[in-house]
């Protein structure tokens, strides 16, 4: 049986001082955005329907070996609630970037 599949949007903005970029690796495969130049933003659709650990990554350069690198974990038993301000977000336990 196929997983259900949920995207998620990943909202992110460059803050830095060069480009970076966002790529996920989900359940169903890799999704990624283009480079993002600084002060840009983008956002990235992933499918992430089953509970699990996923891996993000700046796929740039070094940038991951440099520590933009992180978990997404999605538990079981979600609900469908939005995400409001105060939930912790995607790789809020993550680098603060540089
Ligand atoms: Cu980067």
């Amino acid at each position: 049986m196929q997983p259900p599949v949920r995207l998620v949007d990943f909202e992110v903005a460059n803050a830095g001082e060069i480009g970076h970029a966002l790529e996920v690796e989900g359940p169903s495969g890799e999704v990624e955005t283009e480079e993002i130049e600084p002060g840009d933003s983008a956002t990235l659709k992933a499918d992430l329907g089953e509970p699990g650990r996923y891996k993000w990554y700046c796929p740039i350069a070094d940038h991951e070996d440099r520590g933009m690198v992180g978990e997404i974990v999605v538990a079981a038993g979600g609900s469908d609630r939005p995400l409001e301000d105060g939930d912790a977000g995607p790789g809020a336990d993550g680098p603060a970037g540089y």
